[in-house]
């Protein structure tokens, strides 16, 4: 019988996350050449009367005038927390909390600075592998994700990024690179973060300007298909490279209640989920599932596929799952299902739970519900790799009393403790942000995750300076005690 376990495994990887569009800055420093993220210009955050402005779509339009006329916007991503400047001081910290395990990204535009070059840009990869290194000093694992919502802008333009399979060999010449380079330095790796959000954002999951496709939840399922591709190729080279690597698919997991008892309202649920569920579904077990055929075939949705690409998928699959969890929704049957999955934004309200100041649902049973579907269904290990408060902090006396946060994250790493009692067998835990860093929906610095406070605006101004939280001591309690104390 399964023993039933009651606290935090004893080598539990307590840690948090990040990704390199988001704080590393210096963006055309070390010969990294312009990514899509660099075009994410910032937009009124509360303009159009909404609270999430998100940022997430470029335009051809947009970016061409981004390109000849860059001073005339403001690129949040481009600035970043200058992590790339500061990443011992921020190490540093990460190591006085007892952090096990970091997550960051790769930016693809720092190793190959338009995707097209034969040879990899030495300055980006010693930028790494400087960082690794940092990182080893305090035993802190590296989780590393190759493709965090970038790419080099070359390849928007010349291909409209993933829509063309064009993209699969020239990332694998990139995660041949890395994989190559720092095989022993890292271990975990996750191919893709999120891919599922292709279907909320193609320009940031996948590259692609909206305005040059006819069809574009067709084409998020195509550049869907060209990066599952990529990432079981990856995978399958990477068990050539490293007998010890590990690889995760990754998705952002998002559980949808049905709205009522109706049967309907149930069916349209489990559909909602099927469609989150999708992505690990071909990531896990190599191939895909037939409600998705069915829903293809109803949707009028063609998938360009090519012989043997069910031979690739079927070799690369995934070693654990990892996910970001932030919220759930709830679903009501609707003639057109496109309406309600794979959105973030949901059009229906759950009255029994609060609100984010950014009008994200808060639910920590609903992260126990989701750790428990997810291992049901899979029976590998999980890695919940992002989760955490969105909020604004206010600096009193050089101090940031984050009550809000702590109570936030303690309630989900309790209901975390419950799954692990429930038999759900999880490798480690980041929150994502552990530093304040630049949103990635809205590019705002001001919509805050992090311990550690970072002094800057949503226009830049400001010291860059790092003040420790009030979560800052919680966190490094909950890791001394490996769990135990969250009060
Ligand atoms: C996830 C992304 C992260 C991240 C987080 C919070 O979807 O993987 O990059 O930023 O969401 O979102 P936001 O920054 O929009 O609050």
């Amino acid at each position: 019988m399964h023993k039933v376990r009651t606290e935090f495994p004893k080598n539990f990887l307590w840690g948090g996350a990040t990704a390199a569009n988001q704080i590393e800055g210096a963006y055309l420093e070390g010969g990294k050449g312009l990514s899509t993220s660099d075009m994410a210009a910032y937009k009124d955050p509360y303009g159009e009367g909404r609270v999430n402005n998100f940022t997430f779509n470029v335009s051809s339009e947009e970016l061409e005038k981004y390109l000849l006329n860059p001073e005339k916007y403001n690129f949040p991503k481009r600035r970043g927390i200058d992590f790339y400047h500061r990443y011992k001081e921020d190490i540093r910290l990460f190591a006085e909390m007892g952090f096990k395990v970091f997550r960051l990204s790769i930016s693809w535009a720092r190793i190959f600075p338009t995707g097209l070059e034969d040879e990899p840009n030495e300055e980006g990869l010693k930028f790494y592998d400087d960082v690794f290194d940092e990182l080893k000093k305090y035993n802190i694992e590296p989780l590393v994700t190759m493709s965090h919502y970038e790419m080099p802008i070359e390849l928007t333009k010349r291909y409209n990024g993933w829509m063309s399979r064009e993209l699969i060999p020239l990332f694998i010449k990139y995660t041949t690179a890395i994989m190559e380079r720092y095989k022993d330095k890292v271990k975990y790796w996750i191919p893709f973060n999120e891919m599922n959000m292709n279907l909320n954002s193609i320009y940031t999951g996948a590259g692609v300007l909206e305005d040059k496709v006819t069809n574009v939840i067709q084409a998020a399922y195509q550049t869907s298909h060209h990066q599952f591709l990529a990432q079981a190729m990856t995978i399958s080279n990477g068990r050539k490279i490293s007998k010890d690597f590990k690889f995760g698919c990754m998705i952002n997991a998002i559980e949808s209640y049905a709205a009522t008892s109706k049967p309907e309202d149930q069916l349209a649920s489990l559909k909602a989920g099927q469609i989150n569920l999708f992505y690990p579904d071909v990531q896990v077990r190599g191939y895909y599932p037939s409600y998705m055929i069915r829903y293809f075939k109803e949707n009028n949705i063609n998938i360009v596929q090519q012989e043997g690409d069910n031979e690739i998928l079927k070799n690369g699959t995934s070693d654990y799952v990892a996910f970001s969890y932030y919220m759930t929704h709830m679903t009501e049957h609707r003639e057109d299902m496109r309406d309600i999955a794979g959105r973030l934004d949901s059009p229906l309200k759950n009255p029994n739970l609060e609100i984010s100041e950014w009008d994200w649902p808060i639910d920590p049973i609903g992260f126990r519900i989701v750790l428990n579907k997810l291992y049901d269904r899979y029976q590998i290990p999980l890695w919940p790799v992002e989760n955490g408060l969105g909020a604004h902090d206010k600096v009193v006396d050089g101090k940031i009393h984050d009550d809000y946060r702590i109570d936030y994250l303690r309630k989900h790493i309790s209901a975390m403790a419950d799954a692990i009692e429930d038999g759900v067998e999880i490798i480690g835990y980041t929150t994502w942000g552990c530093i304040d860093l630049v949103s990635c929906g809205t590019s705002q610095m001001s919509k805050r995750y992090g311990f550690i406070y970072v002094d800057q605006d949503d226009h830049g101004n400001g010291t860059l300076d790092r003040i420790r939280k009030d979560s800052f001591y919680w966190y490094k309690k909950v890791i001394e005690s490996n769990g135990e104390k969250l009060i």
